[in-house]
């Protein structure tokens, strides 16, 4: 079986061209990590942690970082937080321009978040393959503003502001209208340079200090959204591979890292996602004061994270991981016992080999004919119906866990939670409950707001392994591929 680690699929391809939505992509992620290399120098340093502990990793393995494949180093996923349904429709027409769309929705009500949630990221398969870059997009739900004084001057402040310049919404409207072909490499260019002012950060805040203090009394992310002229990006996430690597060394280096490592425990086979941070930085700031008067303050926002990422699970490995995470803490809050060793002994029960894993269907796996069996598969004797496993077994197709592209809820909220400035991890309760019902209101709610529907990203693994099916069964002239019991 193979590991969750990528193998490296070279392609060699002709130069792209400038409105290419993969390339562009590529060149706003490069781009917005320089830019947020420069703004908080810290990120680069995480940055220069995660290379050098990938390289040790490698070396261990006989290998080095050019054996990665390519999206494996660009790899990277951040964060941005919007205020208003205007704002939500303009960000989501500017992504779809490079080839990022809305998956899933992340319910961060249940966690005690007054925001919806969802990816904007790459959905097919050679998008990803490309550049599996992805934003972790919220946007502010002004119904769960619990004063309607607070909710009332949140929504007039939001009302004026303007992320996107003239010229940005104009690239975007030409990229929709005309044929891509008309654009020039000067106004690919030019969307990559406005597009990066929505993103930068501004130390001056749009409001005066009180506003900011009665706002962020409500709720930090209230303040954190509404007082600022841009939507800064708070924080961009490189993909590694030895997180707890990472965060011993990030320790060890005297970065301000966040307690514990969220998502599943560390494993032989990585399923779905782990992410740690080092802290929130305490950032000076302005604010509008008397006449030409500022003062001075701080605001607690941005940071730097960092993932690993393993196999997609499917609805049932899924239903899994969330009784085993809910069974973990409940029993820490009880036992009042660390936290990580109790996770390690209630993910006992999840599989930890592949081929387990496979056959019963937790995992989600890209099937492959073997680059040699597809003339003889006649010398195989196939034909008409024939089970997944035994053209594993035969060697006629093989298979790598696909891998998991998205973001974890209960994860989702450890990181916020940890970065609202001045709490202790999990300072915000995180409550693990079922309420299906509302949760299906909320991302209709959302859908509204994006005017689209949100795809779900299990239904997307599971097509992709579909598909990858369908692919083995044309090339080897089979009627039906029969995978499970
Ligand atoms: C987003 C936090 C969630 C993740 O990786 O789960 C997140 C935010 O702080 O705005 O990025
Ligand atoms: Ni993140």
């Amino acid at each position: 079986m193979p590991s969750a680690i990528p193998q490296n699929g070279s392609a060699l391809h002709e130069e792209p061209k400038p409105w290419d939505p993969d390339h562009l992509r590529t060149r706003f992620v490069q781009a917005l990590s320089e830019m947020y290399r420069t703004e908080v120098p810290l990120y680069g340093k995480l940055v220069d942690v995660v290379n050098q502990v990938d390289t040790t990793t490698l070396q261990s393995r006989g290998q080095s970082l050019n054996d990665l494949p390519s999206r494996f180093q660009l790899e990277r996923h951040g964060a941005i937080r919007l205020g208003t349904q205007q704002e939500m429709r303009m960000i989501s027409r500017l992504f779809a321009v490079m080839g990022m769309f809305p998956v899933g929705y992340y319910d961060l009500k249940m966690v005690g978040f007054p925001l919806h949630g969802t990816a904007f990221r790459p959905q097919t398969e050679e998008s990803l393959r490309k550049n599996p870059f992805r934003v972790f997009t919220t946007v502010l739900r002004p119904d769960l503003i619990s004063s309607p004084e607070v909710r009332e001057v949140a929504t007039s402040i939001l009302s004026t502001r303007q992320l996107f310049s003239s010229r940005l919404i104009e690239l975007i409207d030409q990229a929709e209208t005309s044929a891509l072909a008309n654009l020039t490499a000067e106004d690919a260019n030019n969307l990559i340079t406005e597009s990066l002012k929505i993103f930068k950060w501004h130390s001056r805040s749009s409001v005066p200090l009180e506003t900011y203090l009665t706002l962020k009394k409500e709720h930090p992310m209230v303040a954190d959204i509404v007082c600022f002229p841009s939507a800064h990006i708070n924080h961009l996430t490189p993909r590694t591979l030895d997180i707890d690597a990472v965060q011993a060394e990030m320790i060890s280096q005297g970065l301000p890292a966040k307690d514990r490592i969220e998502g599943p425990p560390k494993r032989k086979c990585e399923i779905l996602l782990r992410q740690t941070s080092f802290k929130a930085l305490e950032e000076r700031v302005t604010f509008a004061g008397d006449a030409d008067h500022t003062v001075d303050g701080t605001h607690t926002a941005r940071f730097g994270e960092v993932e690993q990422r393993g196999a997609a699970v499917t609805r049932k490995g899924r239903e899994l991981y969330d009784a085993l995470l809910a069974k973990a803490v409940g029993r820490s809050e009880k036992e009042d016992k660390d936290s990580d060793k109790v996770l390690k002994e209630v993910f006992a029960e999840y599989p930890d080999d592949w081929e387990v894993l496979r056959k019963e269907g937790l995992v989600y796996f890209r099937y492959r004919v073997a680059e040699d069996k597809v003339p003889v598969a006649g010398a195989h004797k196939l034909e008409g119906s024939v089970h997944m496993d035994r053209l594993l077994k035969e060697g006629v197709v093989t298979c790598e866990p696909i891998t998991y592209e998205d973001f974890l809820p209960f994860s989702a909220a450890g990181i916020f939670t940890s970065n609202l400035g001045g709490e202790k991890d999990g300072g915000t309760e995180r409550k693990l409950q079922k309420t299906e019902e509302e949760s299906k209101r909320s991302r209709v709610q959302l859908e509204g707001l994006l005017g689209c529907k949100i795809p779900s990203e299990i239904d997307l693994y599971d097509e992709l392994q579909t598909d990858s099916v369908k692919e083995c069964q044309a090339l080897l002239g089979l009627s039906e591929i029969v995978l499970g019991a």
